[in-house]
């Protein structure tokens, strides 16, 4: 499967945003998202499926796909677009066994080693980060910085790259100029409110 990333890859951060992931869904569709990660650290897995099912269902009929994070048996249930799975999460290959050829796979790297491990693995793209530093997620890997992301880029060419971590409307023409096709943001988008303008602000940037 042939996949394209979009250029801004928004993710749901409920705590940061303090919003429910559908209210953060529907301001991210609002703003000119195509492609939303629903991430989901704290909820208990029957909530989450619960809230997933809602926002699921609003980014549908507004022809948006998305994404489960981690939860490669709430994507499941929900026929969701696809999953974005961690380097601790199920493997890939079993994520591919239980979604089928259809699902988008995402899959966390955080240096070269790992982005070159997951180059023969059957997923759609790669993240890569941190590229900054982050608050956003718990014990961070190092920096990867803009260097560490060309490098990376130079040496996996048959997948995309979205660059994670750090991402903000200003940094975001530099990352994509290291190389990234994508650019996902948490804070960038959801700290401090108004994410539908953000999100339109950075859809312009990567057009530039
Ligand atoms: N993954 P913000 S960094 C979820 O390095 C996540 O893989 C990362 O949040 C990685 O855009 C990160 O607010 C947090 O920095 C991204």
């Amino acid at each position: 499967m042939s996949f394209t990333l979009p250029g801004v890859y928004p993710i749901t951060d409920t705590k940061l945003s303090g919003l429910s992931h559908v209210d953060q869904v529907r301001q991210l569709i609002d703003g000119g998202a195509t492609l939303i990660q629903l991430r989901e650290k704290d909820l208990s897995p029957r909530e989450f499926h619960r809230e997933a099912e809602v926002a699921l269902k609003l980014a549908h009929a507004h022809g948006v796909r998305l994404i489960i994070n981690d939860r490669v048996d709430i994507a499941f249930a929900l026929k969701a677009d696809g999953i974005h799975l961690g380097q601790t999460d199920l493997p890939p290959a079993e994520a591919r066994k239980i979604l089928g050829d259809e699902a988008i796979i995402g899959f966390s790297t955080h240096n070269l080693e790992q982005a070159r491990a997951a180059s023969t693995l059957p997923v759609d793209y790669l993240a890569v980060g941190p590229i900054f530093s982050t608050a956003n997620k718990r014990a961070p890997d190092p920096v990867v910085g803009l260097i560490g992301l060309s490098d990376i880029r130079v040496r996996i060419d048959h997948l995309p790259i979205v660059a994670i971590g750090g991402i903000t409307v200003a940094n975001a023409s530099e990352v994509l100029g290291a190389g990234a096709d994508s650019v996902a943001m948490i804070s960038g988008l959801l700290a401090g409110g108004n994410a539908a303008s953000r999100m339109r602000e950075s859809l312009k940037a990567w057009k530039e």
